[in-house]
């Protein structure tokens, strides 16, 4: 049939990202618990890596299965579609959360005001990935940042400023935290702060912030993508809340793939 023929295709492979990534830990998990599944495996390797195998097989309109998310501008430039998830092996969707490391709220009561007050939507940091595609994304946040000042002010209302005060902020390597990191840099910049910004693995940033190595991240996804570091860490990580709601992991596929479920990958 054609759907045992695009199994064959695809070597029964799906091609996923950086080890690391909490998106990875949660597809390993769905080969688990899909019996058609059985046999098929995950190809770890890069974003970069995962971008470039799904812009050849478009160009060439061959069938292939990626670990995708949104935000993200993979949506933006091609028509794809998220195959249904009946296992919820990715969740019902996350929001991004700041976390603090305990005692920060008493040591720097200004950085946690606003590090607590910071809040956008996935749709204006889906503005600032985009234009990071073209520019650097350092840029691009200074860019959204010098638009949206009003908002950026909100955050900072009521807040005393510092002269010079270090803080650590961590972070990851993907595109929508490249964006968030860079906006709330900007903003804690603006208030006087000397901010560092280091982006390691999402087990690394969560230890970091378990054990006060760092002050703060806006980059957690939860419950689900981050939820097992979470899990492990999370009893010396202050909460903080969303920072940002309805961020979405799936198996993507091209649009003119007939699947639709991950149920319908051929066994
Ligand atoms: N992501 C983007 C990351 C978090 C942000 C979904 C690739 C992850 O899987 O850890």
């Amino acid at each position: 049939t054609e759907e045992a023929n695009v199994g064959e295709q695809l070597e029964y492979t799906i091609t996923g990202i950086e080890p690391g990534a909490g998106i990875t830990g949660q597809a390993r998990e769905m080969l688990e618990s899909y019996d058609n599944l059985e046999g098929w495996e995950l190809q770890e390797s890069s974003t970069g890596g995962m971008m470039t195998e799904l812009d050849q097989a478009i160009q060439n309109e061959e069938p292939i299965v990626v670990t995708g998310w949104t935000p993200h501008w993979m949506f933006e430039r091609y028509d794809l579609k998220m195959l249904e998830d009946p296992e919820l092996a990715f969740g019902e969707g996350d929001d991004i959360h700041t976390i603090a490391r305990e005692g920060l709220e008493q040591d720097m009561p200004e950085a946690y005001a606003i590090l607590d007050a910071f809040e956008w939507s996935v749709e204006e940091m889906q503005v600032v990935i985009d234009e990071g595609q073209d520019i650097e994304m350092e840029e691009a946040a200074a860019n959204w940042v010098e638009e949206n000042q009003d908002q950026v002010d909100g955050w900072l209302e009521g807040v005393d400023p510092v002269d010079g005060q270090p803080i650590d902020i961590i972070s990851v390597p993907w595109d929508s935290e490249r964006a968030s990191s860079n906006v709330i840099r900007l903003a804690l910049e603006q208030h006087g702060f000397d901010v560092t910004v280091t982006n390691v693995d999402p087990s690394i940033l969560f230890q970091a912030v378990g054990s006060g190595e760092a002050d703060a991240s806006v980059a957690p996804w939860l419950p689900n993508t981050h939820g097992a570091f979470m899990d492990e860490y999370g009893d010396s990580i202050v909460d903080l809340g969303p920072n940002a709601e309805g961020t979405m992991n799936a198996l993507v596929v091209p649009a003119y793939m007939e699947i639709d479920s991950i149920e319908d990958l051929p066994a």
